[in-house]
């Protein structure tokens, strides 16, 4: 009976756009709905660096080298705020690392396509960005505060990286036509692993259920997609470059563009581990983590340093 009202004032509150705060009332299922898309999230922005970190020390310029490393260090910075806002969920960041490195915890699908040429650098900014941007600007007005707000700064960072990746393919699709060969090929591999991180069709999608009914999500995987292609359509014909979808047509009556069906079975093989950089992005974030022990060690020791001279103080 309690649960009962309890449960239906939390809706309530959710039913009138009041944020959900750390310590109010939740269902457990709701927590744990949060703890999951918040932790995968921020596992993708951490795994997210690598394919850009393949490109540093490659860049053309000192100008696009400056500019990736700031973008770069910007992903890092959401992955801070995103296991910052999934902790308040009572869970630890070790805990999450554990699921990730373990393979019970996902992270997008997208990090697992390799990085092969510097316009790649222009897709993924231009185009995974993009497409992180429409998720994310939805996902400010989530019902959980933390979450919600760590989308709003994230947002503002988000649109400076979809620009330069724009830049950088508008640039080599107006050179010489083996650099805009280069941005098509690009523009090739990348546009169906884009279109892919929206997730699977709403028919196809077990949790979007729940994260409707609790506000967590504001518009579905399939409302999301639709609004990403329309965007994107008109920015690549600025540009000049060919969106690789032979179905890609715009539909007066429904005021959007149709498009044609992503390879279900190859979205399916990478979530499940099996993509092609899969094993390579998560060994990398082992080593990396392992290296890093000696840096959390002395962070720890250090905090308790203090903690000790304002007790004697
Ligand atoms: N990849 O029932 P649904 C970025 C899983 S932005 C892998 O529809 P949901 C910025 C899903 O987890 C990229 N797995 O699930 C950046 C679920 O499995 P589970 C990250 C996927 O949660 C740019 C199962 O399939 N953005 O990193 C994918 O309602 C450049 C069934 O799916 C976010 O995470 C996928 N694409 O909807 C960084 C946004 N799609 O967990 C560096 C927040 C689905 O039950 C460089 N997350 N799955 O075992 C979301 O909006 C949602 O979680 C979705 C999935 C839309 C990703």
């Amino acid at each position: 009976m309690e649960d009962l009202r309890k449960l239906e004032e939390f809706q309530a509150k959710i039913d009138a756009e009041i944020k959900i705060e750390p310590k109010d009332w939740m269902p457990e299922d709701y927590k744990k709905h949060l703890q999951r898309q918040i932790s995968q999230h921020a596992h993708s922005e951490v795994i997210g660096m690598q394919p850009e970190g393949n490109w540093i020390s490659r860049a053309p310029s000192l100008r696009a080298k400056v500019v990736l490393l700031a973008k770069i260090q910007d992903e890092a910075g959401h992955g801070q705020y995103l296991y910052s806002a999934a902790e308040t969920l009572g869970k630890s960041r070790d805990e999450f690392i554990e699921e990730l490195q373990s393979g019970k915890a996902k992270y997008s699908s997208i990090f697992n396509y390799p990085t092969l040429t510097w316009a790649d650098m222009g897709a993924v900014g231009w185009l995974v960005d993009g497409a992180a941007i429409v998720n994310q600007v939805s996902l400010q007005r989530t019902s959980y505060g933390p979450y919600s707000r760590a989308m709003v700064r994230i947002c503002k960072e988000e649109s400076f990286h979809q620009r330069q990746g724009y830049e950088i393919m508008a640039t080599m699709a107006n050179g010489t036509p083996e650099q805009k060969a280069m941005a098509q090929d690009a523009l090739n591999r990348f546009w169906w692993p884009s279109i892919m991180m929206f997730g699977p069709h709403d028919s196809d999608s077990p949790n979007t259920g729940n994260a409707v009914k609790w506000k967590i999500k504001r518009e579905t995987n399939d409302e999301l997609r639709q609004k990403f292609i329309d965007k994107t359509v008109q920015q690549a014909e600025v540009i000049g470059l060919t969106i690789p979808d032979p179905d890609l047509k715009w539909n007066e009556d429904r005021g959007h563009y149709d498009f044609g069906e992503m390879d279900w079975d190859e979205f399916w093989r990478v979530v499940k581990g099996n993509g092609p950089c899969n094993k390579q992005r998560l060994n990398h974030h082992k080593k990396a983590h392992n290296d890093g022990a000696w840096v959390r060690e002395a962070a720890i020791a250090y905090a308790e340093k203090q903690k000790e001279k304002q007790l004697v103080a």
